[in-house]
């Protein structure tokens, strides 16, 4: 039974069910079984699904060029505290009701930012109060939280990197603030995007200083998160651009690079965002391999970008074959380390009723759901890991392992390459594979 507040916002909805893929029922899950097994673990610890607090209850539609177009009933109240309490209402019924555990949100998506930093905490107070009569007895948990550190027209020049300390001073009260916030609704990790923490022109910046105040920055607050018990992740979330001209969160490879120099790497990991992984000129697969490959692949925010538009349009996931390669990377590297599927997607600006939120949301459940379900049959009913293995064998035995054991010197090979005989050309089999994968939609 959905957990409903004083006020029921989604009266027409009712719980969405799994009905399979038969069903003609819009607001049914045609492939998400929370609980059905699928390469021995359960959906629902595959996938840990998340909704994003500032899309779907905050984001009415405004873009540059015009304001918001929807009317979200939870918003009506003027006194903020009420209001906040009425949008957690709706949050928790319309997670509750799409069968979901997780929410992420950012401080002032809870609650209004208040006129001063005192008066910010007397807000964030009186929600964190709440929530946590909220989060008793109910399955919903917070799967991590964050802080708006680019919003705010003191931000403009970037919150840890900012040149003025005054600005950094703020930043780094919000952060604590923050992690108090997660603490308190025992969310399990906590996010850095850094939206602002670049530069606009190279002309005005000193980069160096600027990377090494964000280090500081996240070590300062890793370090009170710890002495405060937080037992989670600390996630970057790469982005190369959009709202900074160049974000110093790049990508993946580059957080790494930062995490390793400054000595970040023990404490975080990587949260991969797929519009943000083609904003980088990159896919979302690469992304994920990159984090994978270094132990680091902490979270996702799933959403899909727009192959003509050239910013965040943060879509909803479906795109199943995009999706499908996604999950092969993931499955093949273990899964997901702690974190979990976070819909950091909005409905469209005209997407007005209510019941699209839903739409969406069971559309982007259902898409990862479903690939899955194929990766499971990639892997398990296919040759698909044998041809990859394969084309590697050489590195299995004999002077392949050798060179790989670093047995081998420059000289031993050189005496290798006279004697080993012609080289046979070996095949990617890429058509082959790709044939593979498209079988098993
Ligand atoms: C913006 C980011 C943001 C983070 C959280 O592009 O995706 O929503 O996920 O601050
Ligand atoms: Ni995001
Ligand atoms: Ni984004």
């Amino acid at each position: 039974m959905a957990i409903i507040g004083s006020i029921e916002y989604f009266k027409e909805i009712g719980d969405i069910k799994f009905e399979g893929k038969e069903s003609k029922n819009p607001l049914a899950y045609k492939y998400y079984r929370p609980n059905e097994m699928v390469l021995g673990k359960k959906m629902n610890e595959h996938l840990k699904f998340a909704v994003a607090y500032w899309h779907s209850f905050g984001n009415t539609g405004n873009d540059p060029f015009g304001v918001g177009t929807k009317v979200f009933p939870w918003n009506h109240q003027s006194d903020p505290i009420q209001r906040a309490k009425d949008k957690m209402d709706a949050a928790f019924e319309f997670i509750s009701k799409l069968g979901l555990e997780y929410f992420c949100f950012h401080d002032f998506d809870l609650i209004d930012e208040g006129n001063t930093l005192s008066a910010s905490e007397h807000h964030l107070q009186s929600i964190i109060a709440y929530g946590q009569q909220k989060l008793k007895g109910t399955p919903i948990k917070v799967l991590w939280g964050t802080a708006n550190l680019f919003s705010h027209p003191r931000y403009m020049n970037g919150a840890a990197t900012n040149p003025d300390f005054k600005v950094v001073a703020y930043a780094s009260a919000q952060v604590k603030n923050a992690i108090d916030t997660t603490i308190a609704l025992e969310g399990e990790h906590y996010v850095f995007w850094g939206g602002r923490e670049g530069y606009v022109s190279l002309l005005n910046t000193k980069m160096k200083k600027e990377i090494e105040h964000l280090a500081q920055f996240l070590h300062n607050a890793k370090d009170y998160a710890r002495s405060q018990g937080f037992k989670g992740h600390f996630f970057i979330e790469p982005k190369p651009a959009e709202p900074s001209k160049h974000q110093y969160d790049y990508d993946a490879a580059t957080v790494i690079g930062f995490l390793n120099q400054y000595g970040l790497a023990d404490d975080f990991k990587i949260n991969i965002e797929v519009n943000h992984a083609t904003l980088a000129g990159h896919t979302f697969q690469h992304e994920l391999q990159v984090a994978a490959d270094a132990n680091m692949l902490g979270s996702i925010d799933a959403n899909r970008g727009d192959y003509q538009n050239g910013w965040d349009t943060d879509q909803f996931p479906t795109n199943l074959g995009e999706v499908v390669e996604a999950m092969l990377v993931i499955v093949q590297n273990g899964g997901i380390q702690g974190g979990g599927v976070n819909f950091d997607a909005k409905t469209r600006r005209n997407s007005t009723d209510l019941a699209d939120l839903f739409y969406a949301h069971i559309g982007g459940i259902d898409t990862f759901a479903r690939a899955l379900l194929i990766t499971e049959k990639v892997m398990t009913h296919t040759d698909f890991k044998k041809i990859v293995d394969h084309r590697y064998s050489s590195f299995d035995a004999g002077k392949g392992k050798a060179f790989k054991e670093g047995i081998l010197d420059l000289l031993a090979l050189h005496q290798i390459a006279h004697t080993q005989g012609e080289f046979k050309p070996t095949s990617g089999k890429q058509e082959l594979l790709e044939n593979i994968i498209n079988d098993c939609i």
